[in-house]
Parts: C-alpha cells; sequence; structure tokens
C-alpha cells in the first residue's frame, strides 16, 4: 500500500468543491461530478468501498472504519436506533444550506455551504466519546469553528453560542414525535467555541459528510459527551446567556452544559470510568476530557467539574 502523508491528501468532496467555486457550478452539476469520479452522492446508501485506514489517533488508537462510523449514529431527528439512523437520513436534502450566524456580532452573514468550504479545510482525527459510554476515532474534515467566529466579529458582550440544527419534520420522522423539544439545540462558551480543538465538520474520511454524520456541517468538540457535537447546523447566536440545550431540557439533572468527558463524575444512572471502543472487545479505561486535558483543562481552572457537569 503506499505510504500518502494525509496532509498531500485533498479530499475528494473539497477538491470538488473548490471547482464548484472557481465556476464549474451550472455546466455540471456537483451530483454529476461525484458520480462521474466514483464518489457516492449524498443521501446514497453507505457502502463498504472505503478501504481500511491503517492510521492512529496521536495515543495510537487506530481509526473505526468508515462502515462503523457511518452505521451506527445517534440522530435523533431520525430515530433512536442506532442502527436505524443510516437508513432513514438517506435522501435527506442537504443542498442547498445556509448557516444563519448572528445574535452579538459586528457583521451578522448567511453562509451558504459553499461559503464554508472555502475556509481552508484540514482532516482531524478525533476520538468521539458518547455520554452512553460508547467511543470511536473519527477522521473529520473540516476548519475550526474560531474562523468563522473571527468574520462575524463577536461583540464585547457575547459570552456564549447557541447551535441549532434544522427543524425539518417532513423529512426528520423523529422530528414528529414531540417529547422530544425541537430543534436540537446546543452551546459552548465563547471561549470554548474558539479554542483550537473545536471542529465545524465538513467531510468524513476525505469524503463529504453522510447524512447520518450530520450533513453539511456539524460541531465536533472533542472533549466532550457526543450530545455536544450538534448535526445539520442552520444557525449559530452569539449570546450573553448560557443556552438552555435540548437535553438539558429535558433532563437537567442527567445532562448539564458543559459536559465534559469525566471518568470521575458518574451519570446518575451509569459510571462514566470506562467505555466501549467500537469494535473491541471489553472496555477501556475513560481518559479525563476525552485525553485532550493538556489542551483544554486549563479552561475550567478553579471549577468545580462535579457542579458544572
Ligand atoms: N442534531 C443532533 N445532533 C446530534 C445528535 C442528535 O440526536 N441530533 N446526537 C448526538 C450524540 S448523542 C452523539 S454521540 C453524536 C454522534 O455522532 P455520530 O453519529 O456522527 O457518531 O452526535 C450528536 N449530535
Ligand atoms: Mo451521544
Amino acid at each position: 500500500m503506499h505510504k500518502i502523508p494525509s496532509s498531500e491528501i485533498t479530499p475528494e468532496h473539497l477538491f470538488l468543491s473548490r471547482r464548484q467555486l472557481m465556476g464549474s457550478a451550472g455546466a455540471l452539476s456537483v451530483a454529476a461530478l461525484l458520480a462521474a469520479c466514483g464518489v457516492r452522492t449524498p443521501g446514497a446508501p453507505a457502502t463498504d468501498t472505503v478501504p481500511a485506514d491503517a492510521r492512529t489517533d496521536e495515543l495510537g488508537d487506530p481509526l473505526n472504519s468508515f462502515e462503523e462510523i457511518t452505521t451506527y449514529n445517534n440522530y435523533y431527528e431520525f430515530t433512536t436506533d442506532k442502527q436505524g439512523v443510516a437508513r432513514l437520513a438517506t435522501g435527506f436534502q442537504t443542498s442547498p444550506w445556509e448557516v444563519q450566524v448572528g445574535g452579538l456580532v459586528g457583521n451578522p452573514r448567511t453562509f451558504a455551504l459553499e461559503d464554508l468550504l472555502a475556509f481552508e479545510q484540514e482532516e482531524r482525527i478525533y476520538r468521539l466519546r458518547c455520554v452512553e459510554a460508547w467511543s470511536m476515532v473519527i477522521p473529520w474534515v473540516g476548519f475550526p469553528l474560531r474562523r468563522l467566529l473571527d468574520v462575524v466579529e463577536p461583540r464585547a458582550g457575547a459570552q456564549y453560542v447557541r447551535f441549532e440544527t434544522v427543524f425539518r419534520p417532513e423529512e426528520m420522522p423523529g422530528q414528529r414525535d414531540r417529547y422530544y423539544p425541537w430543534p436540537y439545540v446546543e452551546g459552548l462558551r465563547l471561549d470554548e467555541a474558539m479554542h483550537d480543538l473545536t471542529l465545524l465538520a465538513t467531510g468524513l474520511y476525505g469524503r463529504e459528510l453522510t447524512p447520518q454524520n450530520g450533513a453539511p456541517v456539524r460541531l465536533v468538540v472533542p472533549w466532550k459527551y457526543g450530545f455536544k457535537s450538534i448535526k445539520s447546523i442552520v444557525k449559530i447566536d452569539l449570546v450573553d446567556t448560557m443556552p438552555t440545550s435540548l437535553w438539558m431540557a429535558l433532563a437537567p439533572n442527567e445532562y448539564g452544559f458543559y459536559a465534559n468527558v469525566n471518568p470521575a463524575v458518574a451519570h446518575p444512572r451509569w459510571s462514566q470510568a470506562t467505555e466501549r471502543r467500537i469494535g473491541e472487545r471489553g472496555r477501556r479505561e475513560t481518559l479525563m476530557f476525552n485525553g485532550y486535558a493538556d489542551e483544554v483543562a486549563s479552561l475550567y481552572a478553579g471549577m468545580d467539574l462535579r457542579v458544572n457537569y
């Protein structure tokens, strides 16, 4: 097998989107370009044609396969059945797409997906640790959220960032279940949002994001439980008060605003000390801040992480 540093690979979907930006849109649809290059079109079922990837994360943990990452999902807008999300999300309309960014900013803007892809994209291999105590290692493609926030110029009063998922019950059967206070909302403190690890992801394994993984753009905050990494974002607001997330509204005693991965603080109904890595037997120890303590612990200096769970 050829060994190519990942920095030299232009992910296919980025290559295509740049061509589109260079004026080829209209001549050929993106779907046609993708099909011509043998790339899956959005909504087509995941296949097993993505070759195994022998790379690891910085701790030496192997990547999960494309198959694992795209067939075991939490996306309650479709279904609470992790193995059922991929099928129900097939055909979800991810284009055209716009993300409205406003609130306490000097320069409110609406970004089309093409505008988001125009930010320099990079690959980031991150561990994803679900609050349910399973985890994966995922090679995302995207860019630091900070770069987008810099463009809209947060104003002095901005202290938090609030994110909202698309509300489209006609396409998302789970959103017809009125038990959940849709739309899905998440939030970060502004300094967390500005941290270099905080990513807006547009791709996975060098391809465009699949619907089940939050296409066309989702947040990835690797030191927090997976539910903070909100999918299919349409709205980002800078605000002065702590946003109430969907999970805080539903079960405030179980899901707090911070949701930092912490093996020492149990969920009221289960331990968080260990986790099941998808594809492995047995369990492994959960690491403080999901293994990113050197990078992020200083954000929480002096805070009681049992109170601020
Ligand atoms: N809008 C939305 N975002 C969401 C969820 C969801 O149900 N709806 N689930 C969260 C949870 S609990 C996890 S663990 C991750 C799973 O991401 P993945 O399916 O890409 O692995 O997405 C998070 N983002
Ligand atoms: Mo999760």
